[in-house]
C-alpha cells in the first residue's frame, strides 16, 4: 500500500488541531512549531519534510521507537530494521530471557553478543546508531522517566515472557509470567497515558488467546465484523465492533489475554491508542539485517520451554533426534516467519491508528498443522543429506487435537500493504544451513536433554511416553 496526496496527520502524532476564527480546521506540527497553523490539506506527503518514503510505506522521518524487550528473539532483529529505515530506535530489556533459557538448561543455538556487543556491531557492519539500557519494565520509576526523557511517537512491547510450557511448569513460573506480562503492560500504559500520550502502541498478543473453537467459528481479527448477528431465543442482536471470545490456552496465553483487555480499556478511558498483534507461531533467524554479521544474530531457541515448533523440528533433524510431535499432530495453528513478522510490525508502526483507536490484527500467513510440519521438515531435511525420523509422543499439554480453524487475516495485507517475502521452504533451508553449522549442532547436541518434553499442563513432569516413530515418505 502506497499513501498517495496528503499527509496522514492521525498518523503522525504531531499534528495539533484547532479550530481558526472562520471555523476552518488548522494544525500545527509539534515538529516544526515555528512554520505555525496552516491548512491539514495544504501538505502532501511528497512536500512535508517530515516524511520519508520507505520500503514500509511513508515513515515520519527519524521516528522516535522505544522497543520493550531489545534483547529479545524478536526485539533485536526489529530495532536492526528500523533502525536501517532511518528511525531513532530506543530499548529496554532486563535480560530475564538469558537467565530463563539458562534455567532450564538450553542456551541459544546461534551465539549470541551481550547487548552493549550488539550495539557495537550494529554501528560498525550497518552504520546505525541504537540506544540501549539494562532496565526491567516493573520498575515503574525508571521506565517513566525514560519515556519523560524520550517522549517516543512509537512503543513496542515486547518485554513479555512467551513460553505457555514455561507457564504451566509450577506455581513460581505461572506467577512470573502473570507478574511480568500482566503488571508490565498494565504500568506501561499508565506510563504512556502520563508521559507519551500522543505514542502509538503495538502490543505484541497472540492467536493463542482465541484458542480454538470446536465450532468452527471464524477467528476474526480481534472485534467481530459489523455484520455479526447473535441469534437467540427467536431474537437478533448485532455483535458488530465487540472484542471476539477468549480461550486461552495456558496461563502464558492468560497473560495475553488480560494485556489485550488492559490495553482496550486505556485506549477507551485515556484515548490511547494501539495496535493488538494477535502473532501466530513465528520461525525461522532469516533477515537482511541480521544477515550482515554474525555478531548480530538474534537469540533461537529450540528447548521444551523456550523453543517454537519448526524451530525445534529442524534443530532435532538436524541431530538425528526424531521430531516430536505432540498427541495427534492434527493440532492446527497459523504461522509466519521472522522476516514477515517483521514486516507487519514496522508496516503498523508507520501507520498508526487514530488516538483513542483500539485494534486488532491477526498477524499469520500460513495455517499448518504439527503433522504437516513434521511432513515438510522431514522432506527439506532430505536435501540436506537427512534421513528424518519423526515421533508421536503423549501430549503434555491440554489442547484440542481435533478441530478446525478458520483464521481471517485480512487487515495487514488491505490495510497496511504487507505481502509476505518468505515461505516455509526456504525459511527452513536456511535455518537447515544454520543448525548445520558445526559449531551450532555442538550447541544443540548439547542441550539435547532439554529438547524432548518433561512439562505437563497437569502439573507432574516427567518424560512423555512414545506413541510410534516412522520415517515419513518424500
Ligand atoms: N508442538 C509439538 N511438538 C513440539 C512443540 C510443539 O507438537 O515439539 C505443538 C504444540 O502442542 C502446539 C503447536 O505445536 O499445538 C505449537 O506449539 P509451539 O510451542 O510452537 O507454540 P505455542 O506454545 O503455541 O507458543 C508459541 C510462542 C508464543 C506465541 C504462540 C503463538 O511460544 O509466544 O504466542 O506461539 S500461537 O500458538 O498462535 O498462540
Amino acid at each position: 500500500m502506497e499513501f498517495k496526496g496528503h499527509v496522514d496527520f492521525r498518523a503522525c502524532g504531531q499534528a495539533a488541531f484547532r479550530r481558526a476564527a472562520e471555523g476552518q480546521l488548522v494544525v500545527e506540527c509539534r515538529r516544526r512549531p515555528e512554520i505555525g497553523y496552516f491548512d491539514p490539506l495544504s501538505i502532501t506527503f511528497e512536500s512535508c519534510s517530515e516524511w520519508k518514503k520507505t520500503d514500509c510505506g511513508y515513515m515520519l522521518d527519524g521516528m522516535k521507537v522505544l522497543i520493550l524487550g531489545m534483547d529479545g528473539y524478536l526485539g533485536w532483529p526489529l530495532a536492526l530494521k528500523l533502525a536501517k529505515l532511518g528511525c531513532r530506535v530506543y530499548g529496554i530489556d532486563n535480560m530475564l530471557r538469558r537467565r530463563l533459557v539458562a534455567e532450564r538448561g538450553a542456551q541459544s543455538v546461534t551465539e549470541i553478543r551481550t547487548m552493549q556487543e550488539r550495539v557495537a556491531a550494529a554501528k560498525e557492519h550497518l552504520g546505525v546508531d541504537i540506544e540501549f539500557r539494562e532496565m526491567d519494565l516493573l520498575d515503574r520509576e525508571a521506565l517513566f522517566a525514560y519515556i519523560r526523557e524520550i517522549r517516543p511517537e512509537s512503543i513496542v512491547q515486547f518485554a513479555e515472557i512467551p513460553s505457555a510450557p514455561y507457564s504451566m511448569a509450577d506455581v513460581d513460573k505461572a506467577v512470573n509470567t502473570i507478574q511480568n506480562n500482566v503488571v508490565g503492560t498494565l504500568g506501561l500504559l499508565f506510563g504512556v497515558r502520563d508521559h507519551a500520550p500522543e505514542a502509538s502502541i503495538i502490543k505484541l498478543g497472540t492467536m493463542g488467546e482465541y484458542g480454538s473453537p470446536l465450532t468452527g467459528r471464524p477467528l476474526f481479527e480481534g472485534l467481530f465484523p459489523g455484520d455479526a448477528v447473535l441469534q437467540y431465543q427467536g431474537q437478533e442482536w448485532s455483535l458488530g465492533g465487540e472484542l471476539t471470545p477468549r480461550d486461552p490456552v495456558s496461563f502464558y496465553h492468560v497473560s495475553k489475554v488480560q494485556g489485550t483487555f488492559s490495553v482496550y480499556e486505556a485506549c477507551k478511558y485515556w484515548w490511547l491508542r494501539s495496535y493488538d498483534v494477535m502473532q501466530g507461531v513465528i520461525y525461522g533467524n532469516w533477515s537482511d539485517e541480521l544477515q550482515a554479521h554474525p555478531d548480530l544474530n538474534t537469540r533461537f531457541d529450540i528447548d521444551e520451554w523456550w523453543g517454537t515448533v519448526v524451530n525445534r523440528f529442524v534443530a532435532q533433524a538436524a541431530i538425528g533426534m526424531p521430531l516430536t510431535i505432540y498427541g495427534s499432530g492434527n493440532q492446527t495453528r497459523g504461522y509466519i516467519t521472522l522476516r514477515d513478522a517483521m514486516q507487519c510490525i514496522t508496516r503498523l508502526i508507520a501507520a498508526p491508528p487514530d488516538p483513542g483507536q483500539y485494534d486488532v490484527v491477526n498477524q499469520v500467513t500460513d495455517v499448518f498443522s504439527v503433522m504437516q510440519i513434521a511432513q515438510m521438515v522431514a522432506t527439506i531435511g532430505k536435501e540436506f543429506g537427512l534421513d528424518v525420523e519423526v515421533q508421536r509422543i503423549e501430549n503434555p499439554r491440554v489442547e484440542s487435537e481435533e478441530h478446525p480453524y478458520e483464521v481471517i487475516h485480512e487487515k495487514l495485507q488491505d490495510r497496511f500493504g504487507f505481502a509476505s517475502e518468505s515461505g516455509f521452504a526456504d525459511e527452513v533451508r536456511h535455518l537447515f544451513r544454520v543448525m548445520l553449522q558445526p559449531e551450532n549442532r555442538d550447541r544443540i547436541l548439547a542441550q539435547r536433554a532439554a529438547l524432548f518434553p518433561r512439562t505437563r499442563w497437569s502439573g507432574e513432569h516427567g518424560e512423555m511416553k512414545v506413541l510410534e516413530r516412522w520415517k515419513p515418505a518424500a
